[in-house]
């Protein structure tokens, strides 16, 4: 676990990446695996009856098993492999949403949901007039467990809340979250996009009905994502796109569907993301989580004991419980002012809405500057960033 493992920083040494929530640098082993796969064992999977195929398709399906071991699903074909966290909300809506979800349901969110995890059921919504019902925050930026409690009700059809914060850093008691939602028979889908690289999954002692993540957050390529699905409700849903590899048998007629996973794979899928993403997988399990999270909150919690002594500085997000992520404003300058002075030290940072313009609303801030943690870090990265703030605030005062 070094930086020595990721070649963007040997071509840019002096860089202070602080913006892995959005997503993360790859390490060699991934970068690898990929140009492995496209100059020596390149062919299609599920097609070809030629060893170069069978090979590549022995490659993609371990990778299947591997996800699901990742994440602690009971089936390989639990896994289906979409292009990010994105569309695996996108397909739920799609498929189970209408499904399940008619005129006059309800819908749970809460307040610090991504833009992924909020228009596709807004539309489903729209679609179907069924209607948003928002669990709030308390002053730390947690989410209000009465509050959610009080929303589940009989209309209540589904129940839709990200795992890690990308703003506040916030980690939710899902556990809990899913056993009141099951208490009454209501389906829960997780959005893991911030949690996968930072926390241990297991979907089964959560008991989520759908967890969703994106390989790029987690030190894999980009256009590659997961949805977990329990069985039961795979089953039911019907394809979310037709094409090839997803049908067992077509005629001008009728087209009988494939079995799980494939219903959902129509097309040729990113197969060198996928063994990417494997070898990101094998990156990650190398290290363990208990050295990644002892790293991200050594982090963390330097970090927010140096921001807290920048005056005029205010961290959005100060749940105990806590993911390597700090969103701040400074009171002289603005979020996009204090990324621009940052990147002229070579310090990257995200700034804006961090797609969640509802959560800026509800904050009541117009942007916030966020700095993000990966396992590339290290203490010495903050003393930079504490020293480039010390900059934005000579400029501006
Ligand atoms: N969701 C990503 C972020 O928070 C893009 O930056």
């Amino acid at each position: 676990m070094s930086k020595k493992d990721f070649p963007i920083f040997d071509k840019h040494p002096s860089l202070v990446f602080l913006d892995s929530a959005s997503t993360s640098q790859k390490p060699r082993s991934v970068i690898d695996a990929e140009l492995q796969f496209y100059n020596n064992d390149y062919a299609n999977v599920h097609r070809g009856i030629y060893q170069l195929s069978e090979n590549a398709t022995a490659v993609f399906e371990e990778t299947r098993r591997k996800a699901a071991d990742f994440i602690h699903a009971e089936y390989a074909h639990e896994i289906i492999f979409t292009k990010g966290t994105t569309e695996s909300i996108n397909l739920v809506a799609q498929c189970f949403g209408c499904l399940q979800i008619k005129s006059g349901d309800e819908i749970i969110l809460s307040a610090m949901e991504h833009h992924a995890n909020i228009i596709p059921w807004q539309q489903l919504c729209e679609r179907v007039g069924s209607t948003l019902k928002i669990i709030s925050l308390n002053k730390s930026g947690e989410l209000d467990l009465d509050a959610y409690e009080k929303l589940l009700t009989e209309k209540t059809k589904l129940v839709a809340v990200i795992h890690v914060s990308n703003v506040l850093g916030t980690i939710n008691p899902i556990k809990k979250i899913i056993a009141r939602a099951h208490a009454k028979n209501i389906p829960v889908l997780v959005d893991g996009a911030q949690a996968v690289g930072h926390l241990a999954i297991d979907v089964q002692d959560l008991d989520c009905d759908f967890y969703v993540f994106s390989a790029h957050k987690m030190y894999g390529p980009t256009g590659v994502g997961v949805l977990y699905g329990k069985t039961a409700h795979l089953d039911v849903m019907s394809p979310y796109q037709t094409g090839g590899n997803m049908i067992r048998r077509v005629t001008f007629e009728k087209t009988e569907f494939n079995v799980l996973p494939y219903k959902f794979e129509a097309g040729t899928p990113n197969i060198a993301g996928v063994i990417g993403f494997g070898a990101a997988i094998d990156y990650i399990n190398q290290i363990g989580f208990e050295k990644i999270q002892s790293h991200d909150n050594k982090l963390l919690s330097y970090a927010t004991s140096e921001l807290e002594k920048i005056s005029g500085l205010k961290i959005f997000g100060t749940s105990k419980n806590k993911s390597g992520v700090i969103s701040f404003t400074v009171d002289c300058a603005h979020a996009h002012d204090i990324a621009t002075i940052l990147d002229q030290l070579h310090i990257a940072v995200r700034a804006g809405h961090h797609c969640a313009m509802p959560l800026m609303d509800y904050l009541n801030v117009p942007a916030l500057t966020r700095v993000s943690f990966g396992i590339y870090n290290e203490l010495s990265d903050i003393d930079k960033l504490i020293l480039g703030l010390d900059k934005v605030r000579k400029i501006f005062t």
